[in-house]
């Protein structure tokens, strides 16, 4: 197994609820370090940027509406197979099929408001770190 790096993001839902601190918590105890971490709130085109995948999804519109709701804390995670470390201690898309003890089961509202993103492959981790963090702002 390698060391790698994931990015993170708290999403509006659960920083409104306060479990910013819990949801690191089970990040931590999953064995994944936070080498970076930021709390903003993005633009409209902060969120399509960061979805642009998704721009012909049918969710697209409203993901963004949801996204610029509120704050949001952005992470990079390092640890042992980062991402799919992440997406496992993450849970299933729709928190109805999340697995128990994970972050969505325990803590999110639906498929939309789903507390946590998680980079899905190393490409995209490694796209996704470039767009929300400069270098110097990653601390290992
Ligand atoms: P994941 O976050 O598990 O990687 P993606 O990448 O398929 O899932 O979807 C990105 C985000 O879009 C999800 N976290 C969720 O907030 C939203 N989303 C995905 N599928 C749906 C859906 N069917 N309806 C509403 N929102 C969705």
């Amino acid at each position: 197994m390698a060391t790698e790096r994931t990015l993170s993001i708290i999403k509006p839902d659960a920083t409104a609820r306060n479990l910013t601190g819990k949801i690191i918590a089970k990040l931590e105890d999953a064995g994944l370090r936070v080498v970076a971490q930021k709390r903003t709130k993005w633009s409209r085109s902060d969120a399509e940027a960061f979805y642009a995948v998704h721009r012909e999804r049918p969710f697209f519109d409203d993901l963004v509406a949801f996204m610029t709701s509120g704050p949001i804390v952005i992470q990079v995670l390092e640890g042992e197979d980062a991402v799919a470390t992440n997406r496992k201690v993450m849970g299933a898309t729709n928190p109805a099929d999340a697995e128990a003890g994970t972050i969505r089961k325990d803590f999110a509202e639906n498929i939309e408001r789903n507390s946590v993103h998680g980079s899905d492959s190393a490409e995209n981790a490694a796209k996704e770190i470039a767009l929300c963090f400069k270098a110097g702002e990653i601390v290992g």
